[in-house]
């Protein structure tokens, strides 16, 4: 038997709610074992993404496990660039790859917005799988890269430290990177949308590198396209209910900018104090995170106490707050201890009525 749990889309609605709904990012992942088992049985990790039945397991794993309020598509921000013909493979020890990394103006100017039924079918044969086993339990959160996050990968064909490759691309032939980035754009919109109508109930824009750039940098290389990704889902017809979250990793200076773009709530990492966030934009967006992930590396009382910390700083929801939604200020790591993760849920659900009268 199937309770529904419409918690998390309701907090994102603005209603007021009972409690602070909980999710956790990456919460399908290397840290649990039953992921561990199904990504053996895939091979590898993009068959994984690539077989609908088996995305659909590891997505509902963590929400049988311990009872989370949203499930998120399994998937990755990549698989537009893949879809793009840059074949990434995903190497042991080292991370995503692209085979065919963009090296400059032709393979740029060459670049078309994938077909989102014939290139990426997969991905909504699996929101679709997803969407009728979980039932209405909990919602079914999508998701897509930030077009100056996805770019990054593309030009340096891999995750870096410093940047140098986009980052010159960006500074020395600024006409081409918006090239690069407005077909990029187009293509996670088509993406957003293929989503939606495929059965996702909210959207999340990971903006992992954003925090990489100046702040006028950032403004025109990663706002105004996620300000076009925003505007794009809010004057369409299937989309314009489905509530969009921005996280723009690194990003805490630019909450009031990116509360601009109309968006419906912000991620925030670990590093923003969560209280002075909620003054600045909590009247405008719902704010999600923003434990420091590490903790569920460690000890159940610190993840209790840690957690609570957390509450406590977001504090009481007023009238004129849009409130909060509990996660980490990034993804849990493969180090977590699953017995934490039951720790987390449980102060949550324990812990944040009381903010909640
Ligand atoms: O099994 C494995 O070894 C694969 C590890 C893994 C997993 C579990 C990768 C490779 N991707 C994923 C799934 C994933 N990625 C999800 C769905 C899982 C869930 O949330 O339950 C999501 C939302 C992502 C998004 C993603 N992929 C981001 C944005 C969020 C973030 O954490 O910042 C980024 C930057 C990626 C790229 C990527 N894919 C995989 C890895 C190891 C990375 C990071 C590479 C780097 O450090 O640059």
């Amino acid at each position: 038997m199937h309770t529904k749990n419409d918690l998390y889309l309701r907090a994102l609605r603005g209603e007021r709610v009972e409690r602070t709904p909980i999710w956790v990012m990456r919460q399908a992942g290397r840290y649990l074992p039953d992921y561990r088992a199904t990504r053996a049985r895939a091979g590898d990790f993009l068959t994984l993404c690539k077989t609908p039945e088996m995305a659909c397991e590891v997505t509902l794993q963590p929400i049988d496990h311990f009872g989370l309020d949203a499930a998120i598509l399994f998937s990755d921000i990549l698989t537009i660039p893949d879809a793009m013909g840059l074949e990434l493979v995903l190497e042991e020890g080292v991370g995503p790859v692209f085979q065919k990394p963009l090296m400059g103006a032709a393979d740029i100017n060459e670049l078309a917005v994938p077909d989102m039924h014939a290139d990426l079918g997969y991905v909504m044969d699996a929101v679709a799988l997803i969407r009728r086993e979980l039932n209405d339990r909990v919602p079914l959160i999508g998701f897509t890269g930030s077009p100056w996050t996805l770019a990054s990968y593309m030009v340096e064909g891999k995750g870096s430290k410093d940047f140098a490759k986009v980052k010159g691309l960006m500074f020395g032939e600024p006409e081409l990177m918006h090239t690069l980035l407005n077909v990029v754009t187009d293509a996670v919109i088509e993406y957003l949308r293929a989503q939606v109508r495929a059965g996702v109930q909210s959207l999340m824009v990971f903006d992992t590198w954003g925090g990489m750039l100046s702040t006028a940098a950032f403004k025109t290389f990663s706002l105004a396209y996620m300000q076009r990704i925003v505007t794009a889902i809010k004057s369409d017809s299937d989309c314009k209910d489905v509530p969009i979250v921005l996280f723009t990793k690194g990003g805490g200076q630019w909450l009031e900018m990116l509360a601009d773009t109309g968006c419906d709530g912000l991620g925030l990492d670990w590093t923003i104090d969560i209280a002075q966030a909620k003054q600045r934009v909590g009247d405008r967006v719902i704010l999600q995170g923003n434990m420091d992930p590490v903790v569920m590396s460690t000890t159940g009382a610190a993840v209790e106490s840690q957690a609570r910390a957390v509450l406590d700083g977001y504090g009481q929801v007023g009238a004129q707050d849009r409130g909060h939604i509990f996660n980490l200020g990034h993804g849990i790591q493969p180090t977590a201890k699953p017995d934490n993760m039951r720790v987390l849920v449980e102060t949550v659900k324990s812990y944040s009525p009381s903010f909640h009268s």
